[in-house]
This record gives C-alpha cells, sequence and structure tokens, in this order.
C-alpha cells in the first residue's frame, strides 16, 4: 500500500473527487495554502494497493489542468523583487503536485 498526496488547483477539485468516487478510490480532502501565492489550493490523500497507484495517477493526470497564473506585488518584505517594477509575473501552476509515500500500516477500526 501507498499514500499518495496530491495538490491539486480548487478549480479541478471537484471534478476530481468526482473521478475518485466514480472509480471507486477513497479520499481524504484538505483545504490547503500555496507557501509561494498564499491561495487556496486541495490535497488529497489516498490510501491505495500498490497495483492500483497508476490509475491514481492517471485520473489526476488527465483531470488536473496547468493554468497561468500573474502576481503582481511582493510576496512577503524579504523577497528579492526588482524595486521599481510592479510588472504582474506569471506563474504556472500545476496541473498536480504528487508525492507516493510507503505506508508501515494500515488499519481501519
Ligand atoms: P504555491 O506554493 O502557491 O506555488 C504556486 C506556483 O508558483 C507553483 O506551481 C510554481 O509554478 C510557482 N512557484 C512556487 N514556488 C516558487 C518559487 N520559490 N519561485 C518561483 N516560482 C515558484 P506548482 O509547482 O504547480 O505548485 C502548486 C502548489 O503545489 C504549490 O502552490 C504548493 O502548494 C504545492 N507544492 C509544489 N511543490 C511542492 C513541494 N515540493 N512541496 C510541497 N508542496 C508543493
Amino acid at each position: 500500500m501507498k499514500l499518495i498526496l496530491a495538490i491539486v488547483q480548487d478549480k479541478d477539485s471537484n471534478r476530481l473527487s468526482n473521478e475518485f468516487t466514480k472509480h471507486n478510490i477513497r479520499v481524504t480532502k484538505l483545504s490547503t495554502t500555496g507557501g509561494f501565492l498564499r491561495a487556496g489550493n486541495t490535497t488529497f490523500i489516498v490510501g491505495i494497493e500498490d497495483e492500483r497507484i497508476e490509475d491514481v495517477l492517471e485520473l489526476i493526470k488527465e483531470t488536473c489542468q496547468s493554468r497561468e497564473q500573474y502576481i503582481t506585488s511582493p510576496l512577503s518584505l524579504d523577497m528579492p523583487m526588482d524595486s521599481h517594477s510592479s510588472r504582474p509575473i506569471e506563474v504556472k501552476v500545476g496541473g498536480a503536485t504528487v508525492f507516493v509515500l510507503p505506508v508501515e500500516g494500515f488499519f481501519h477500526y
């Protein structure tokens, strides 16, 4: 068994939830915040048998799009940015950031 952590954009999260449910994949959804943009995103926790990992990754890949976002002001005072410029900076977000972790034990009481 593995634990998949998938950080996705909020815009993709309902569709991904539906896909997981349709494919009988059990999941927990957390409301999270990206450290860089400081905007909301969604983290899915999926405990899954090894032989179904590829199915989960494929659903995530098919469902989550990459999108351009723009940031217009420095996000923190110690961030090195050109001080005379307030030009928007383009940031490409997603499709999804995915971690696959080993699971030492799984108990469901
Ligand atoms: P954020 O931290 O808000 O990052 C949003 C996007 O900003 C990132 O998209 C990336 O394109 C850009 N970005 C992040 N840090 C940057 C930096 N120091 N300098 C320049 N650009 C930067 P993604 O890479 O697709 O990440 C989407 C979200 O996934 C992130 O939101 C964060 O919540 C999570 N994430 C990404 N990599 C991670 C990691 N190694 N560990 C934990 N969470 C991660």
